[in-house]
């Protein structure tokens, strides 16, 4: 057996993490915010199209929503054709009669995460976005803080974040839609967010796809984040619109930094 150092464990986790930050992180070409459905998708088809691609949580664990299932019943349902983004992952789905696909949440979340690690992406965990990079007329990136920061005693809150310079932002953080709220702060006409409305199915799966856009160059909303800021309905324990809306926020990034048109996904509908 190796005789082990405790410092050269440290030494070798220091190294490396030093290493992927300044290599792959600090200067990327698509920041994603937030590991949800929306999130992974998004980080997942954005590194596919060959994207340096980082994709930041302030939990430990990635995944979001899709632990829960229902009623903390660990059961994922997703409608057509958003199956196909799970079968790409190796996700193993049951057809209902109904046409409804359903899987077990463990499986999609370590599946899709593991879809998303293959293609390149890089993940930091415990890191919460505090704000943009703003510049006059664009978003060049995000400020980061490690989350446990956050939780200090207020004595110790002059802790300065540090900074990751992008050319695509995907704020994909949720029902609280943190980037876009920061912007309505600083920029006319990006709406405050208002959180979503009710329950509305069909509606809620399609308005999310539909109302994922640039809503500010270099800033993409997402998901949930992008439902949330319009007041559009809520869907509940279904995530179709959700691996849609990534793969769009994607395909949206990709056109962004290179001109070239690769979305299948259809109309964008902003409200006035
Ligand atoms: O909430 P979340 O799963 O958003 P989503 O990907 O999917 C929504 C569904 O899960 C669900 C639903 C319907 O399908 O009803 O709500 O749009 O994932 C958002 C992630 O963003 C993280 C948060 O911890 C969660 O894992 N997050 C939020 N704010 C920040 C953040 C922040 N400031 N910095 C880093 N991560």
């Amino acid at each position: 057996m190796t005789n082990i150092s405790e410092i050269h464990v440290t030494k070798t986790i220091v190294n490396e993490f030093l290493d992927d930050f300044i290599q792959n992180i600090l200067d990327s070409d698509v920041v994603v915010v937030g590991s949800g459905p929306c999130g992974v998708a998004a980080a997942k088809y954005a590194a596919e199209f060959g994207h340096k691609t980082v994709m930041i949580e302030r939990n430990l664990y990635a995944g979001g929503g899709m632990w829960q299932g229902g009623y903390l019943m660990p059961k994922n349902t997703v409608g057509s054709p958003a199956n196909k983004i799970l079968e790409e992952c190796g996700v193993k789905l049951k057809e209902t009669e109904e046409g409804l696909y359903v899987c077990d949440s463990f499986d999609m979340v370590s599946k899709m995460l593991a879809s998303a690690c293959d293609a390149g992406v890089k993940l930091l965990n415990s890191t919460n976005v505090d704000d943009l990079i703003l510049k006059e007329d664009h978003v060049d990136g995000v400020v980061i803080q490690w989350f446990p920061a956050k939780h200090m005693p207020p004595f110790m809150t002059c802790m300065d974040p540090i900074a990751i310079r992008s050319k695509v932002v995907i704020d994909a953080t949720g029902h609280d839609s943190v980037l876009v709220r920061r912007l309505s702060e600083q920029r006319q006409g990006i709406p405050v967010p208002k959180g979503c409305g009710s329950l509305w199915v069909d509606e809620a799966e399609k308005q999310t796809v539909e109302l994922t856009h640039e809503i500010y160059p270099g800033l993409i909303v997402a998901g949930m984040s992008a439902t949330s800021t319009y007041g559009a309905p809520r869907m509940g324990p279904i995530f179709g619109g959700m691996l849609l809306a990534g793969k769009k926020a994607a395909e949206l990034a990709h056109e962004k930094i290179t001109g070239i048109k690769a979305g299948a996904l259809g109309k964008i509908r902003v409200p006035a």
